[in-house]
This record gives C-alpha cells, sequence and structure tokens, in this order.
C-alpha cells in the first residue's frame, strides 16, 4: 500500500527523504491558491525563485513578476500574492516568475522529489484523484510561516488524507493529526481559522475576501506539476 506523510514546516524537511515519493507543495494562504488561480485563467507557466532579486531580474526577460515579502507586493513588481490578481485577461499566454516568504520556499525545499505538484482547497479533489492514480507515495509540504505551522496548509492536508483514507496508510502520526483538525474543521473553515496566525496577519493588511475565496473547494480541475524547476498545467 502506498504512504502518506505530511512535513508540518519546511524546517522539518530534514526528517523526509522525497525521492520516490511524490511532493504537495501547499500554501494555502497565500501562494498556491494564486498559482492554482493563474493556471486555470490561462498562464502560460510559473517559474517558482526563493530569491527575490532572482525572480525581480526575470522582468528583462519579459516574464511578469509576482510576489511578496511579509504578505505585501514587492516595490517594483507587477503583481502581489493576492489571487484576486490573477483572474484577468492580462495573464493569458504570459510566464510568471513567483517568489513569495513561504510558499517558493517550500517548492525549494521539494528538490528531488519524483514529482512535485501544486494543492490548494481550490484544486483539491483533482489533486486526491492524482494522488489516488498515481503509483509514488506521497509527501504533503506545509509551507508554514517562517518555519512555524499554519492552521489552513495542515487542514488541506487532512482534507487530502480524510479523501485517500481507503488507499495510503499514514507514515506516522502527523496525516492522522491533520485529518484529525480537518474533521473538527470542515463544516466551517473560515470560523474555524478566524484565530489563526495568519488570517490575523491578512485581516491586518485589510485582505479578508482573500480568505473565503482560498477556502473554497474545488473551483478548478487542474494540478500545476513542477518540470525542470518550472510549473506547467
Ligand atoms: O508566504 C507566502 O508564500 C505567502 O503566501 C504569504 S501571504 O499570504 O502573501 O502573506
Amino acid at each position: 500500500m502506498k504512504t502518506i506523510d505530511v512535513c508540518l514546516s519546511p524546517d522539518l524537511m530534514h526528517l523526509y527523504d522525497v525521492q520516490d515519493r511524490t511532493v504537495v507543495v501547499v500554501d494555502i494562504l497565500r501562494a498556491t491558491s494564486c498559482m492554482v488561480t493563474a493556471f486555470a485563467n490561462g498562464v502560460d507557466s510559473i517559474t517558482p525563485f526563493s530569491n527575490l532579486e532572482a525572480c525581480k531580474s526575470m522582468k528583462t526577460k519579459g516574464y511578469i513578476t509576482s510576489g511578496e515579502r511579509d504578505g505585501k507586493k514587492v516595490v517594483g513588481f507587477d503583481k502581489g500574492n493576492s489571487p484576486f490578481e490573477y483572474t484577468g485577461e492580462d495573464i493569458r499566454g504570459k510566464k510568471i516568475a513567483f517568489t513569495t516568504t513561504n510558499g517558493t520556499q517550500a517548492i525549494e525545499k521539494a528538490t528531488g522529489a519524483r514529482k512535485i505538484i501544486i494543492g490548494s482547497f481550490l484544486n483539491l479533489s483533482s489533486v486526491a484523484k492524482y494522488l489516488l492514480f498515481g503509483q509514488n507515495s506521497v509527501l504533503i509540504i506545509c509551507a508554514g510561516w517562517k518555519g512555524k505551522v499554519n492552521l489552513e496548509d495542515t487542514l488541506f492536508a487532512g482534507a487530502i488524507m480524510e479523501k485517500l483514507k481507503n488507499h495510503v496508510e499514514a507514515d506516522c502520526d502527523a496525516p492522522l493529526a491533520a485529518q484529525h483538525l480537518y474533521n473538527l474543521a470542515k463544516n466551517d473553515m473560515v470560523k474555524f481559522l478566524s484565530n489563526s496566525s495568519h488570517v490575523k496577519r491578512l485581516n491586518r493588511l485589510n485582505i479578508e475576501k482573500d480568505i473565503a475565496y482560498c477556502l473554497t473547494p474545488d473551483k478548478y480541475q487542474i494540478v500545476p506539476t513542477l518540470v525542470q524547476g518550472v510549473l506547467v498545467a
């Protein structure tokens, strides 16, 4: 039987071996939700960067530069990190260079995995189906916040665990803990998360509408995949 594990923070990645696994990187608020939204709206590719200057330099190569630091759009970039910036015609067929505080760093930590895909509630069932029909065991990497654990990423891991529970075996207690949390939260995730650290952070930036959007399940049926350092749909 395939197994599933959950890395609750990128700082715990030294405990995990990814080479035989399909890795799902998740940053519900908001990096991976933005990426899924961008692909659903016709973007050609997204190149993730952990380094801000490297990302910025892609502007000269014709890329849209996107991302944030501490939740705020980077000065001089074309776009920030709200999913609503990735719903317009202006991104159709374009290449995006993307850097965020935690999400794109987590993608880098997945280097060496057999497959790397992008998860969010927006494409939850499509990701679950991809993992179910794939041959590899699974590791979900929760992006968290600067090494600390985030509830919303953990809930996504629990939702995947809940969907796959009859088909995968948990490697340790993290997937089981995530599943229990998700079952507590699933009927009203917005309310469940109202006291969470990242929701409070985003509320301080006046971007409450992003939160409800990023917690909407199954809006899109796509699974962004990393191919030679570039995300494609
Ligand atoms: O850290 C990240 O990758 C971001 O998604 C954080 S924020 O939602 O823009 O604050």
